[in-house]
């Protein structure tokens, strides 16, 4: 039996049982025979399916109502005393307000439900990058998905038992009704209160809610930074190797990108590729001046449609035990899951996301939701790095900004120097998908694919991203990519995938002064012949395409992101310096 004897610990349980009123309250110390317990309740309960135990060993399987298959941005609030510390891209509310109106919805909701403490850790404990928090919920589904994609154990009672600082997160499914769902932070208290969703990315409280709008919020009053990025190691035999972190809007190939298989070509160099995060990484400025990031998570909350062996088959290894499978098609003559391209054998005895019978190859409606995901512990991925389980900071050498963009973002360029690339990443852009509620394929204004995540007035974000650039001697270069630019025919023009890494090696050469560039006006471009492009079958014509800056595309671009900016009371000088730049350069085309 897990005993706490924090305090304060103690006796916010206690007063959140008092509003909640559950049967019964069960605190979560990450054991195999207590998490094998509460399995079986789920199971007992359905509300959870054991799959295939042959097949997908200890894989499970689980549906969300389907109003409830994205995170909720409208429904995601900001709960700060001045409404200015929020910013003009948060839904804010007044604290007491936002309080007082969840407690009537959390006051009896797990009424003849148990209760759920569970300490946990982002990042590795006893690192400098640990964060506790302390997640209360009244679903299993939370904490079996909480056990996969964090830290839950004994090292993190004993750190709260030590008075380490921790997060307030309160979640309950109530009766998940979608008029009263609210995913609401509040960052000066260091609480998060989230009620009437079960969906991951509302109900995970230590990913979005914790580790990027808490972090993000912690990191700029303590001068570190959380960020919506993936970190990738890249090695060459014999030589150092190289880390670097991406940040890209949700569902935009960040998994795929952080488990990218190199192209034979690249093998036979002696290329190599692992795996550090897929979704956040934490950065820190190291004593030599240059930035340190891990990934706060332990597991994958990724998207299912799309994922295949070819596309990515680390992630499908990943996906083979230990994974909680949700939203996505079943295979009932096998009690396995299916996705859309998955494999090109639907089932056709099959169950679809919603739970109706389904014919795969006859079907006319997808099986699995397009924002279907696997939740799948970290430890599982073929190529993890092994400094993901030391959660020791890699130095970063590249930060990559990208979106999904039809038109306009060429392939690849460098920003000129840190501000420029801060310039860069807040002008950034990308068409919406299924990870939230919404109209999908719409461009919409996204600076470091935070937009969703800041958990402050984001002008006051960029300026921590200027301070702190001043603060390194030698900060990472920064760089901005578009694998999703089409032809006139809307057909994508760059193959994507692993023949990512050409761009990525450019950038590393770039950063270790090997080669040059060509001056554009968005930025450095890479020399004619300098991108490796060997084996790919790309006419010149092509690759003029993919680098083409069109000046009517960019004067709307300008006058977007100007608009964007014209949100903000203030912004810093040197980001409205460089848009007047910008401005000046697409002119002159
Ligand atoms: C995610 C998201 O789940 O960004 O990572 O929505
Ligand atoms: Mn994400």
């Amino acid at each position: 039996m897990t005993m706490i004897t924090n305090q304060f610990v103690n006796d916010w349980v206690k007063e959140m049982a008092e509003l909640t009123k559950p049967e019964e309250i069960i605190w979560i110390d990450g054991s195999e025979e207590q998490l094998e317990a509460i399995k079986q309740d789920a199971l007992a309960t359905k509300e959870m399916i054991e799959l295939n135990q042959e097949k997908l060993p200890g894989c499970l399987y689980y549906r969300t109502k389907p109003t409830d298959v994205a995170r909720d941005e409208k429904r995601t609030v900001i709960c700060t005393r001045r409404k200015e510390d929020a910013g003009p891209t948060n839904n804010w509310v007044d604290p007491q307000e936002m309080y007082d109106k969840m407690g009537k919805l959390f006051d009896g909701s797990m009424k003849g439900r148990k209760m759920y403490v569970i300490p946990f850790s982002m990042g590795v404990v006893g690192t400098e990058f640990s964060k506790i928090g302390i997640e209360i919920t009244d679903s299993i589904y939370v904490v079996l998905s909480m056990a996969i994609m964090t830290r839950v154990g004994k090292d993190v009672i004993d750190a709260l038992n030590a008075g380490a600082d921790f997060t307030k997160c309160l979640h309950s499914k109530a009766d998940i009704n979608e008029q009263e769902k609210y995913i609401a932070h509040f960052p000066e208290d260091n609480t998060i209160w989230s009620i009437n969703s079960a969906y991951g990315g509302n109900v995970l409280l230590g990913k979005k809610c914790l580790a990027l709008r808490i972090g993000s919020y912690l990191g700029k009053q303590e001068g570190w930074m959380a960020e919506h990025m993936l970190i990738l190691k890249v090695e060459k035999e014999g030589e150092e190797p190289k880390y670097v972190c991406g940040a890209f809007p949700s569902a935009c190939g960040k998994t795929n990108l952080a488990m990218l298989t190199p192209p034979d070509y690249f093998k036979e160099q002696g290329y190599k590729v692992s795996t550090i995060g897929d979704d956040i990484s934490w950065l820190r400025i190291g004593e030599d001046g240059r930035l340190y990031a891990v990934n706060p998570e332990n597991g994958f909350f990724g998207v299912a449609p799309g994922t295949n062996m070819k596309s990515n088959p680390n992630a499908m290894l990943t996906t083979m035990k230990g994974t909680i499978f949700t939203n996505v098609a079943r295979n009932l003559d096998e009690n396995t899951v299916w996705w859309e391209s998955m494999d090109k054998n639907p089932p056709a005895n099959g169950e679809d996301w919603l739970g109706n019978p389904w014919n795969g190859p006859e079907a006319e409606v997808k099986g699995a939701h397009p924002n279907s995901r696997f939740t799948a512990p970290a430890a599982n991925c073929p190529i993890i790095a092994n400094e993901f389980a030391t959660g020791e900071g890699v130095p970063i050498s590249a930060i990559i900004f990208g979106g999904r963009r039809a038109k306009a973002e060429p392939l690849v360029y460098q920003a000129k120097d840190w501000n420029h690339g801060v310039f860069i990443g807040s002008a950034m852009a990308s068409e919406t998908t299924a990870a939230a509620n919404g109209q999908v394929g719409v461009v919409r204004h996204d600076p470091m694919a935070m937009l969703p995540f800041c958990g402050y007035n984001m002008a006051e974000y960029f300026q921590h991203w200027i301070d702190m650039g001043k603060r390194m001697t030698n900060p990472p270069k920064i760089f901005h990519v578009n694998w999703f630019r089409t032809d006139e025919n809307d057909k994508f023009m760059w193959p994507g995938f692993g023949d990512n890494l050409r761009a990525i090696l450019w950038m590393l050469d770039r950063c270790d002064g090997k080669i040059g560039a060509e001056s554009t006006p968005l930025g450095l471009a890479p020399k004619k012949g300098d991108l490796d492009v060997t084996g790919l079958d790309l006419s010149d014509e092509v690759m003029e395409k993919l680098f083409a800056v069109n000046k009517a595309d960019w004067e709307a671009e300008v006058e977007g992101i100007q608009e964007f900016y014209d949100k903000f009371d203030s912004l810093p000088v040197e980001l409205t310096d460089a848009l007047a730049n910008l401005k000046s350069e697409i002119e002159a085309l």
